[in-house]
Order: C-alpha cells, then structure tokens, then sequence
C-alpha cells in the first residue's frame, strides 16, 4: 500500500491579534487578518499541490467561539478550498471553539449543519474511517475536554479540580481504549486530539496543576495502535515523543498570535503515514516577525542616543515591534519622542513603553556599603570620618565602643 498523505495544522486563531496590526486602506481589513488569511492558504495550497488524501485540523479556529461574519467568511473561504478538491477534512473542536463550555454548541458546528462535503467536525470521542485515493485510515477524534465532556454534575459535585481531573483522566482511558478496541487492526490509525499533553507520569501532583483546564499524561496517546497523533493547543510547535513510534506532534500555530511567540517557527505539518510507521515533516511558514527592543537607560548620560542606537541595531521592517526601556523619572525630560516614531517608522506597528525604576537609594558614606567588610570599629571611624557635627566625640566614642566590643 503506498502511504497516505496528511496535512495537519492547528489553532489558526484567525481573527486575533488585531492590535499589531493596521487598516490596510485598500481592503479596509486589517492587516493582522491578511496575514493570518495568507499563513493559512499557503497550507492549504500545499494541501491542494500534493495533494494530500486528509487534512486533519486541530482546533481553535477563532480567538473566541462567536468571530464577526467577516473572520467567519475569511476561515470559511480557505477551507472551501479543500471541499472543493474533494480533500476529506477533519475540524476539530478546541476550547476556543466552545460556546459556554460547549454547552452552547462550538462555531466549527455549522460546517456539520450544512453538511459540507467531506468534512467531518469533531465534535466527541469518536472513530471515523475515510476512505482516500491511497485506501482508508482511521481516525480517533478528541475534542477539548471540560467537566461536562465525560463527568456528570453528581460526579464532580463537591470535589476539588485535582480530584475533578484524575476522574476525568480515568474515565478517559476507559472511553480511549474502547475507541482503541474498536480499531480495525490492518489500517492505518491517527489520533487527533485537542489536548494539554505533558510528558510527566500520572504522579500524584499532576493532580493538583489547577488553571487552564486539563493536563493529560502523554503516555494515554503513546500507544502502538497509533501510528500518528495529530494535537493542537499548543503554540509552539514540538514532538512529544521524538525518536519513538508514534510521532507526538504540536503543529503549533499558523501565526504568531502575541509577542509570547517572538521567537517561534510557525507553520503545518506534512505526514506520510503506513500502518505502523509515519514520517512527517514541519513546512514553516513565513509569518511576520516580532521584534522586543529592550534597552536600559537608567545609567546612562545620553538616554535618547542609546535607544535610537538601540532601534538601529534591530531589524525592524513590516516587523510587529515593541520598545521597552526603562528610565528614570529625572531623565524624562532628555529623551524626545518625534525622532524616536521617525526611527520606529519602518515598522508595521509599534508601540513604545517607557518603565519608570525609581532611583536607587544611594547609601550615605559610600564606603559603607554591604559589599564592604570592615570590622565595627574600623566601620564606625568611617562613619564618623562622615559626620561634621560629631568630630569632637570622635575619640570618645570610638573609646567607647572599643569598650562595648571588648566585653562582649
Ligand atoms: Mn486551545
């Protein structure tokens, strides 16, 4: 059997990010939305030259489950793309897909609604056989979990969100290794799943890492049934299980959604997968870079030189840009803002923050500082070598505390 193609990206989050970004007077679009528009149809032109037998999307489509139409019809245009070609397609549903804790449906719905063509939405625990020019592959679908995807209210009722998510976790494993049963052993398997995976045990204090939702153990996915675990939720992009079967694989996101992601690659990922084996690739894409300037002026003579020498000595065009310096309250008056927009003006967006540090309390005698070990007497003729007013004691009380040391 010749292997079959995937593509699989992850949290596309078209629509977010809109504060790095400017109306593009052309379009009247923001340019954030372009570029989020343009890392998303290079994957899916590369879907479209392979071609690819499936591609397999891992969650969170929009910042928010309720994105204005135009977002809506941007994600929607793309990914007709691939309905158009007959490319089977699996949106998943990420916790940026859910209404109200799913309770209120997800916005990758409507595409189930209406039926579209060769799309599957993800929507539960579930095992859906596709048939591609290359044969069938199975694929396992594991949406975002909340306390209603598998608990009910009596269940959960009263206890803690550790105790809540090792139920949740055992429950899990139960309903996985039921879909895992099910497989049909000769083809080809993938699991796509939505999912805070980390590479610790089920230890006990992985129960307690309370916050943003669940963690799942990454040994529930390391299974030999599956020959591929397509995840999304994470933005960086990584691979679980390097250099074991099967490829554990955070695409990571499309574009860089916050300054967090600086210095990430983004891009999807290309899988070639036979049962037993798969062999994938990450194919980045071209995002538009961010650039962090951080200077400290609190020291210096010139603040203004410093910071412009700063900004010159970074690569700032079409970037997404942020100057940070911190300056002292007194210097606020050396530094001037008009040359500073007119060197930030090759950007595509900047903005400038000025951290104010308070100045450092000076010691008094400088000589007496905590760096300095001097033993109490020489230390108390320092001070007094400081102090006009007490001159005349000065014998008598370097006498008494002579005194005062030696009996002690
Ligand atoms: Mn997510």
């Amino acid at each position: 059997m010749p292997p079959i193609k995937l593509l699989h990206l992850s949290d596309i989050h078209i629509g977010s990010g809109f504060n790095h970004g400017r109306t593009n007077p052309e379009t009247g679009m923001n340019t954030r939305l372009e570029d989020f528009v343009e890392s998303l149809s290079l994957a899916i032109d590369r879907a479209l030259d392979e071609p690819v037998d499936l591609v397999l999307f891992g969650g969170d489509a929009f910042p928010d489950a309720t994105p204005p139409p135009y977002v809506q019809r941007a994600f929607a245009t793309q990914f007709r793309r691939l309905a158009d070609a007959r490319i089977p397609t699996i949106m998943l549903v990420g916790n940026h897909d859910q209404h109200s804790q799913g309770s209120g449906g997800n916005s990758l719905g409507i595409y189930h609604t209406l039926a579209v063509p060769g799309f599957i939405v993800g929507e539960n625990i579930a095992t859906y056989p596709i048939d591609t020019p290359n044969g069938r592959i199975q694929v396992i679908t594991l949406p975002w979990l909340n306390n209603a995807t598998l608990l009910t209210r009596p269940e959960t009722e009263g206890k803690s969100m550790g105790e809540i998510q090792k139920l949740l976790i055992d429950k899990l494993a139960v309903v996985l290794e039921d879909e895992i049963r099910n497989l049909d052993p000769e083809l080809p398997t993938v699991l796509l799943a939505h999912v805070m995976a980390d590479r610790a045990n089920l230890g006990a204090e992985r129960f307690l890492a309370v916050g943003k939702g669940f963690t799942l153990p990454v040994s529930l996915f390391i299974r030999p049934e599956l020959d591929y675990v397509a995840l999304g939720h994470v933005h960086k992009h990584q691979n679980l299980n390097p250099n074991n079967q099967p490829p554990v694989v955070y695409p990571g996101s499309i574009e860089r959604v916050d300054f967090s992601e600086e210095k990430e690659d983004k891009g999807f990922v290309l899988v070639e997968v036979i049962k037993g084996s798969a062999q994938w690739q990450f194919c980045p894409v071209d995002p538009r870079p961010f650039r962090t300037i951080r200077v400290d002026v609190a020291k210096e003579e010139d603040p203004q030189s410093v910071i412009l020498k700063a900004i010159a000595q970074t690569e700032i065009t079409d970037a997404v840009v942020r100057l940070l310096y911190q300056i002292r309250p007194d210097q606020l008056d050396l530094v001037e803002a008009g040359p500073i927009h007119a060197a930030l003006g090759a950007a595509h967006h900047y903005t400038i923050r000025p951290e104010l540090v308070s100045q450092l309390v000076r010691p008094r005698v400088p000589a007496l500082n905590a760096n300095n070990a001097l033993d109490p007497l020489e230390a108390l003729g320092t001070y007094l070598d400081h102090q006009e007013n007490l001159e005349k004691d000065r014998a008598a009380l370097l006498a008494a505390a002579a005194q005062l040391l030696a009996q002690g």
